[in-house]
């Protein structure tokens, strides 16, 4: 079905120079070894050539005499061979790999080697993307690696197959027919996370159950993580805190207690027995509910320690998460992860990752960087991103994500002065970790095209990319995708480049403009809900973030207000604190500011505001008008599919626009600036809506 292949369609190649040197490259392979990755690798490489290049190769078990692609780790080069590629391969570690044009006896061949078989693995892959995109290979010399360890989704997939903030459908993991039937979308699943060096993935949701580490789930946990384990993929599960009581027999979960203790080192005794390459754990404690340390007068390092010390024998990590605000804690939900964890910094074992999300709140469509990084220089922070579309249209709205990703990741922190970008931070270059991470939460589920809107493929592949290498650009990441999952003529690349590029901005204007934040509705998540009010903990409420009144808007987080902005180092501090030199985009993140103020563009807040949310819209029809020209190069079905959720994204985007502005108007007193498009309903209306269809929500949040 059309998308199914994701970024791997193989598509058949009819440009005649590029047909040729490919026939020619590929006329003798060699690609010897018999493990189960080299085999996978095998397998794609006849997949991927009989489609591209129309008849099947014949790719060699054996090292064939004189091959034009030889494909093998460095210990079963030839010896001249070897020494051409050991300085490259003393650099690309256990998971890199190169690729590179060399002579041998006098002819020239390809040459794909790597240490390891999963280097293998991804060079392969790596190969077929060049290919996809059309590219030479005359003088190729390439050395790549990851600069990140783990490079994680992770699936927020509850034991009855709903998915949390899930809106690709049910989830891939079919537990009443596991172990004994594997879905071949296990298999195309892990094929598809390898194609990117996808390298861990945690199956479950982190508000967690306790169940899925019983015998009866762990028995299927190992046959998915035997179908992953020759891709290179660990497992990892979510850990709920009180498990020991659940599916225990003890009547604490203290992390202190001897008897917990000991509960949880049997259970990894457990789990290794089963899967002797297990991840470890993923855990949400002490948050939004979820059990954790602080129901026993302990704390989050006494907590991860504690399972830390468990893994610690077989090699495993505890992810433990930051996402933390307490009901308690009447302070800025903003500082709160902060204040929190950065005390702890040093105290945690070496094989403790603490997980932050992007922002310092959730998964806005804009948030300045989470100021916990590069403030922990002892702890390995591991980032998350949402892959998912929780807070940016589901999977209804085109937003390509990697646009988010890279303004996060080249942020710069300051924390060791200029240049320390979060990127660095993450890598574990800046301060020396010895671990590093990334995870994004999936947005997969069973849909035919795994990701529902079929533009959101491009968000799983692009963060992928940016686990591998977080200093690629979103450009250059949105060349590679559109190239090989639609097509090389440079009247699609161009102007569907752009597209993609600007479709996060497009999302921040008709929803967040200026620094907005946190304004949807209850529980969903989807439309907006500037006005809700009256949820029982004030930080769930939109009013809390925009505090909108007869004055201004925005939330002050400098020091006249929570000084959120402390946690920030110099002179960024400074640079936020002052509205004139604080970047417009999150101004009103950071001030509280009159319905007066003069914007950079001499706009007043308010006309500018409105202005925004127009743009937003506007920019919504320039995609339809893009995407209508783009009939040519794309399937019916997709270009179909593509054409009606943008009908919808800009429906809602209107719908975002008018009752922002019909409700914020209620404060300003003000005319909208001509312009702005005149909404047709009224603000009661837009109070009115409902959403009961919403996927993905939180049960006790309906
Ligand atoms: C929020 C989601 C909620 C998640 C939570 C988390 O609304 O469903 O459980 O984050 O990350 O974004 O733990």
């Amino acid at each position: 079905p059309s998308g199914y292949n994701l970024w791997l369609p193989y598509s058949k190649i009819s440009e005649s120079p590029v047909l040729k040197e490919y026939t020619d490259i590929t006329k003798t392979i060699s690609l010897p070894g018999a493990s189960q990755t080299l085999q996978i690798a095998r397998t794609e490489l006849n997949r991927a050539l009989k489609k591209m290049l129309g008849a099947p190769p014949s790719v060699a078990t054996s090292l064939r005499a004189d091959p034009t692609l030889l494909i093998g780790t460095k210990d079963l080069l030839p010896p001249e061979l070897q020494k051409m590629v050991n300085d490259d391969l003393s650099r690309a570690g256990d998971e890199g790999f190169v690729i590179k044009s060399v002579k041998h006896r006098k002819k020239k061949i390809l040459l794909i080697s790597a240490n390891g078989d999963i280097g293998i693995l991804y060079g392969v892959f790596r190969f077929l993307n060049l290919m996809q995109q059309h590219q030479s290979f005359v003088k190729i010399s390439l050395v790549d690696y990851p600069k990140i360890d783990l490079r994680m989704l992770n699936h927020w997939d509850n034991l009855d197959r709903t998915i949390e903030r899930g809106y690709a459908g049910f989830s891939l993991w079919n537990w009443q027919k596991l172990p004994e039937f594997i879905d071949q979308r296990y298999i195309d699943y892990a094929r598809a996370n390898a194609s990117i060096g996808i390298n861990a993935v945690s199956l479950t949701n982190v508000n967690a159950n306790a169940l899925i580490l019983t015998p009866m789930y762990l028995e299927k946990v190992k046959a998915l993580a035997d179908v992953f384990r020759p891709y290179g993929i660990k497992v990892y599960l979510t850990a709920r805190f009180s498990a020991p009581i659940e599916i225990g027999t003890l009547k604490t979960a203290d992390p202190l207690d001897p008897n917990v203790k000991q509960w949880w080192a049997d259970k990894a005794d457990q789990i290794y027995s089963l899967i002797p390459d297990f991840g470890g754990f993923l855990v949400k404690a002490n948050s939004e509910g979820q059990p954790g340390p602080q129901n026993y007068g302990r704390n989050h390092v006494d907590g991860a320690n504690m399972l830390a010390e468990s893994l610690r024998p077989h090699g495993g990590n505890v992810i433990w998460r930051a996402f933390v605000y307490s009901e308690h804690d009447a302070d800025d939900r903003a500082k709160q992860a902060y204040t929190e964890f950065v005390p702890y910094d040093g105290k945690f074992m070496d094989n403790v990752l603490v997980q932050t999300k992007n922002g310092p709140i959730d998964f806005q469509p804009r948030e300045p960087f989470h100021p916990m990084f590069g403030a922990m220089p002892k702890t390995p922070l591991m980032m998350e991103f949402q892959i998912t579309q929780e807070y940016l249209g589901f999977s209804t709205h085109l937003v390509f994500l990697p646009k988010l990703y890279e303004e996060v990741l080249d942020a710069d922190t300051y924390q060791q002065g200029e240049g320390s970008t979060v990127a660095r931070i993450i890598d574990g270059t800046l301060q020396n970790q010895k671990i590093s991470g990334m995870a994004g939460v999936s947005n997969v589920g069973n849909d035919m095209n795994w990701t529902g809107h079929p533009m959101a493929q491009a968000n799983w592949y692009g963060f992928g990319r940016l686990a591998w290498d977080p200093y690629l650009s979103s450009e250059t990441i949105a060349e590679e995708w559109l190239r090989m999952t639609f097509s090389n003529q440079e009247a699609f690349i161009g102007p569907m480049k752009e597209m993609l590029i600007k479709s996060r901005e497009a999302v921040v204007n008709y929803m967040n403009p200026l620094g907005l934040h946190h304004i949807f509705d209850t529980g969903h998540h989807y439309g907006p809900g500037p006005w809700v009010s009256e949820l029982s903990r004030p930080e769930w409420n939109p009013t809390y973030y925009h505090n909108a009144d007869a004055k201004g808007i925005g939330f002050d987080r400098t020091p006249s207000g929570s000084n959120a902005t402390e946690q920030y180092a110099e002179p960024l501090r400074s640079r936020l604190n002052d509205p004139d030199t604080c970047p417009e985009r999150y101004l009103l993140w950071f001030h509280h500011l009159s319905w007066d103020y003069r914007l950079k563009n001499g706009k007043t807040l308010w006309q500018g505001m409105a202005l925004k949310y127009q743009e937003g819209v506007d920019q919504v029809e320039e995609m339809i008008a893009t995407w209508k020209q783009m009939q040519p190069y794309v399937d019916q079905v997709r270009h179909k599919e593509v054409q009606m959720l943008l009908q919808i994204q800009l429906k809602e985007a209107k719908w975002w626009r008018d009752a922002c502005l019909l409700y914020f108007q209620t404060f300003s007193k003000k005319d909208l600036p001509e312009g702005v498009g005149k909404p047709t309903r009224t603000l009661e209306h837009f109070k009115s809506l409902k959403f009961p269809f919403a996927p993905g929500i939180r049960p006790q949040w309906n």
